[in-house]
């Protein structure tokens, strides 16, 4: 489990295209997210293909506040705790000792996302929320995305 590269980017892209739960973005994007994000971003890898990905990135304006974009996890990998391991990693890491307060959007009905975040609330004895954030009306109706609701945890005290 470590900091991607930007030649990470292909394979991250193949992971979340396999996922199918996740929204597909460009290679482009994820190249750029194992680059300039990589701090706060955390790949895992297994026989040179990846199994798992978190990308987030420190709101803009509210720097303590890491967003989490995607977690990935890949099938053959699920349910082994693996997507709270890669959180914890970011969360350890020195340059990330001052985030207090952890955000993700998540669909109604992706309850592995809640237990992950609400998992890291409870081990970090830490209050949670979960708030309505980008309506499915907000998206192309040919898309049917589902509504996007902010969960958001915090302030986290312990994060040394
Ligand atoms: C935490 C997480 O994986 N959220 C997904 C947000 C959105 N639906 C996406 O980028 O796939």
């Amino acid at each position: 489990m470590v900091k991607p590269s930007p030649s990470d980017g292909e394979r991250v892209w193949r992971l979340i295209k396999e996922t199918g739960s996740l929204d597909l973005n460009s290679v482009y994007s994820y190249i750029m997210l194992c680059d300039i994000f990589r701090d706060t971003c955390v790949i895992a890898a297994q026989a040179g293909e990846a199994v798992g990905f978190i990308s987030a990135y420190r709101r803009p304006d509210r720097p303590q506040t890491l967003f989490v974009w995607q977690v990935a996890v890949a099938g053959s990998m699920q349910g082994q705790g693996l997507g709270k391991r890669m959180l914890r990693e970011l969360l350890a890491r020195r340059e990330n000792a001052d985030i207090r307060f952890v955000e993700a959007t998540i669909g109604p009905d992706n309850t592995a996302s809640r237990r992950l975040f609400l998992g890291l609330a409870e081990e970090k004895g830490c209050e949670s929320s979960l708030t309505e954030c980008y309506p499915a009306r907000f998206f192309p109706e040919a898309s049917a995305h589902e509504p996007e609701l902010l969960l958001s945890i915090g302030p986290i005290m312990n994060n040394k």
